[in-house]
Formats: C-alpha cells, sequence, structure tokens
C-alpha cells in the first residue's frame, strides 16, 4: 500500500476515506482534519483563550499537541480524581499529563479532588450511593463542575475536551436507542457559553476515529497511559463502541456517517420544535454560583458542601 500523496510505503490506511498515507503525510493530515473542524462549527479563533481537559491518555494529550502545531496557544487542566486501583491509575495519568507539560513547556492546571474537598470520587460514591462502589456519575459531575470553575476562574473562553468520533458515535447510539431527547438536542461538537457562567464546551476531535488518534499518538512519540481507567471496563459505551465496529467493519465510514447526518438533520431542524426542558429551569447555585435546576443548591455542593 502507498502514500496517496507522495507514493511512498503507506503506515495507514483508512478505508473510510478511501486513503492511505505514510507516516509524514499522515501526521501532516490530522491536524488538517482538526483545523477544518475548528473552522467548520465556528469552535474558537486565535484570540480566544484556551483550555484543554488532559487525562493522561492518548486524545486529550494528542488534542493538546495537535493545538500547539496549528499554532493555537491552550493551558491544561488535570483533574486528580483519585482513583487508586492496582496499577494507581489517577497517579499514574497525572504523571504522563505532567510530563508531557514538561517536555513541551506548557502551563498546566492541576486540581486534586481530594486536598480540594476532602474525598475522592470513590469516596463520594460510597457514601452517597449506599456504598455502590462505581463512581461514573458522581465523576462525570465532579469533571463537569471543576472544568467550569477553573475556566470561569481564570477567564478562559473555550473549554476542550479530547472526544473522539468513537466517543460521540457511542453516545449518539446510547441515546438514541433509548431516545434520550433531551440529551440529543444538546449533543453537539459545540455547547454555546450561558449567561449563567458555563463556559464554552467543544469537541475539535469529533471527526476523528480513534484509531486515527492512537495512530497519530503513536506515530508523534507522545507518552500517554495505555491504561483505562478501572471502571470503564463492562461499561455500556464500550459496548455500543464494539457494536458500532462490528458495523464500520462491514461498512468503512459507517460510524462518520452517523454522526454527519445527525448533525445535518439537527442543522435542517430535527429538534426545531422540541423545547429544552431544562433551559427555563437554570438558576445559579447559591453556594457555587453554577447554574442548575435543581432548586437552591447544585448536585455538586449538595454532594460536598452540605456534608
Ligand atoms: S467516568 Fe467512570 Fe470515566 Fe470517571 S470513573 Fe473512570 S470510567 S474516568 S470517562
Ligand atoms: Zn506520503
Ligand atoms: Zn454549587
Amino acid at each position: 500500500m502507498r502514500c496517496r500523496k507522495c507514493g511512498e510505503k503507506a503506515c495507514i490506511n483508512m478505508r473510510q476515506h478511501k486513503l492511505a498515507l505514510c507516516k509524514t503525510h499522515f501526521l501532516d493530515w490530522v491536524p488538517d482534519q482538526v483545523e477544518h473542524a475548528i473552522k467548520k462549527y465556528s469552535m474558537f479563533t486565535h484570540h480566544d483563550r484556551l483550555l484543554v481537559a488532559v487525562s493522561g491518555g492518548k486524545d486529550s494529550l494528542s488534542l493538546w499537541d495537535i493545538l500547539r502545531h496549528l499554532g493555537y496557544s491552550a493551558d491544561g487542566l488535570y483533574i486528580g480524581l483519585g482513583i487508586d486501583d492496582s496499577v494507581s491509575y489517577s497517579d499514574k495519568s497525572l504523571e504522563y499529563t505532567r510530563r508531557f507539560a514538561q517536555e513541551q513547556n506548557l502551563m498546566l492546571h492541576i486540581v486534586d479532588i481530594k486536598a480540594e474537598y476532602g474525598e475522592t470520587i470513590t469516596a463520594v460514591a460510597m457514601r452517597t450511593h449506599r456504598g455502590h462502589y462505581k463512581p461514573c456519575s458522581v465523576c462525570g459531575l465532579v469533571k463537569r463542575h471543576e472544568m467550569n470553575r477553573i475556566a470561569h476562574q481564570n477567564n478562559y473562553s473555550v473549554l476542550l475536551t479530547g472526544h473522539n468520533l468513537d466517543d460521540e458515535t457511542a453516545i449518539l447510539f446510547g441515546n438514541t436507542i433509548n431516545w434520550l431527547g433531551n440529551y440529543l438536542i444538546h449533543q453537539s461538537p459545540v455547547l454555546e457559553a450561558n449567561k449563567l457562567g458555563l463556559a464554552r464546551k467543544v469537541k475539535p476531535l469529533c471527526r476523528i476515529y480513534e484509531r486515527e488518534m492512537a495512530a497519530y499518538a503513536l506515530l508523534r512519540g507522545i507518552n500517554y497511559i495505555h491504561e483505562e481507567c478501572p471502571f470503564s471496563i463492562d461499561s455500556t459505551s464500550i459496548y455500543h463502541k464494539e457494536l458500532l465496529n462490528n458495523l464500520e467493519t462491514d461498512r468503512p465510514g459507517a460510524k462518520l456517517n452517523f454522526y454527519l447526518s445527525f448533525l445535518r438533520a439537527k442543522k435542517d431542524g430535527l429538534f426545531s420544535s422540541a423545547t429544552d426542558e431544562n433551559a427555563e429551569l437554570l438558576h445559579a447555585c447559591s453556594e457555587c454560583g453554577q447554574p442548575t435546576t435543581a432548586p437552591g443548591l447544585c448536585a455538586f455542593c449538595r454532594m460536598f458542601v452540605s456534608t
């Protein structure tokens, strides 16, 4: 297999794009695709203050790398969740993130949840879910809250996450087979800021396959944590990813088509008559000031502050 651009030996064949590329051209192609998404969805410009949520994994570290390559200056935010399994997932992921930031001379904010609020997310999950140990809903809530807090306190205009196409299609699939209309309304490469202080959120890797991101990280020599979070094992989203991968094997491009068709249908008014049930209920939390639909304290403050 030869590179479409230069005829040298190709290192990757992307059947969905009918495109094989050598290392040099693939390492140019990925940032070009990301820049295309940034512009197409009007995510941000060179004047914005950017904050990337980094977990030490291949997607977020590669996103940080790509932004630098494209000439955007972006700071990083690492949230230490305190997941202390047999491989010390949190310690290890912080180590990879810190090393990357140091090597590239990038500014990194670190929030340690236990140091900041007195408990790890697993301890909170045990306390609030009567000993039920899987902390994913607590984790999602904490990450959203802390990303917003740091963005707001440090005047970042845009928050970036490393969700790739496989992540997005797995979420879309889950939302669709359960007809979660309110989630479908909000699934987008860009979530606008709101006047109550929610930062603008964007997903510049939303059109890039996970396999392409893994190849990018490998070919760029990015050191990242290979272990997954121990709580992601057996998760529904991994099951959905497997189903979608089977579909992709039979029909290359099926995932990209599923996602882009959804975005097109939305743009064409699929949800234009639907109302966002939560929008009218939003108000500022009386403790932290972040938007919430719950009366009084937001879910985060109910979990930590009121104990
Ligand atoms: S939610 Fe759950 Fe993930 Fe948090 S506890 Fe791990 S698997 S990291 S994206
Ligand atoms: Zn080439
Ligand atoms: Zn609050």
